[in-house]
């Protein structure tokens, strides 16, 4: 289904950002490295130190597209994105244990309970949904595309729903952790089709990276 240059050339694409600062390593371990730098390049598709493998490095929320739709035969995509994109077009069978974090909701500390539907702005507009309505409360969701701890400090929500780390970002906006959605890490996800015609590098990716993490791998060899 993908239209890729060569039969065995792998395409792997990466979310930029934070995700891509723990993935370099990672990759570098497994023998796949950019040859330009990330930091002054123009160039979209990366040569890497893997004559096999290429790179793209794209928007965070765009990784699972291109591996649905074959653009890219893997990708490096976090589990809240993966969570919100809601697809079935792809394989999920590695956790990279990076770029961790937890999707929770937050609001002002001490604030007191408003009358009415409740008003969560979030980037995580399904997930938002769908954890609200598992608990049979009624909310507006406010969707946003970033600096999410914002919003109830100017009256736009009550509440937001983002990934936490260290909690300093909240902290230093007077609000507080409420509840906890669920642990989050990167994932390495795999086209369907790619899975089967290329299924010895794909397979020898996924058990190298397993390695690198330290999980057994279906394919790694014993
Ligand atoms: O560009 P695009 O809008 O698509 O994505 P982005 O700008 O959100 O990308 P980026 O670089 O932030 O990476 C996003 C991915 O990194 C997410 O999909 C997560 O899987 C992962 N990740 C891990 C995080 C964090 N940790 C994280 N702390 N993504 C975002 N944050 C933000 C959070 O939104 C909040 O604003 O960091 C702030 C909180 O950090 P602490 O340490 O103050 O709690
Ligand atoms: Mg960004």
């Amino acid at each position: 289904m993908n239209s890729l240059p060569s039969g065995d050339q792998l395409i792997i694409a990466v979310s930029k950002g934070r995700i891509l600062n723990d993935a370099l390593p990672l990759l570098a371990q497994v023998g796949i490295a950019p040859l330009d730098d990330l930091n002054t390049t123009r160039k979209l598709i990366l040569e890497t130190t893997d004559p096999g493998v290429k790179m793209v490095v794209v928007r965070a929320s765009d990784v699972p597209t291109y591996v649905e739709y074959g653009a890219a035969d893997v990708g490096v995509a976090g589990k809240d994105v993966l969570l919100e994109y809601d697809g079935s077009g792809y394989y999920e069978p590695l956790d990279l244990k990076i770029a961790r974090c937890r999707l929770m909701v937050a609001g002002p500390v001490g604030a007191a309970e408003q009358p009415g539907r409740l008003r969560v702005a979030t980037k995580y507009e399904g997930i938002t949904r769908r954890w609200y309505a598992e608990q049979g409360v009624q909310v507006e969701v406010i969707k946003l595309y970033g600096s999410m701890e914002l919003a109830p400090l100017v009256g736009l929500a009550d509440r937001i729903v983002d990934v936490v780390d260290t909690g300093n970002t909240l902290r230093a906006n007077g609000l507080a952790p409420l509840e906890h959605l669920c642990d989050i890490s990167s994932r390495l996800i795999v086209n369907k089709a790619s899975m089967k015609t290329k299924h010895a590098r794909v397979t020898s990716l996924i058990g190298a990276l397993a390695a690198a993490v330290g999980e057994s791998s279906p394919w790694s060899a014993a």
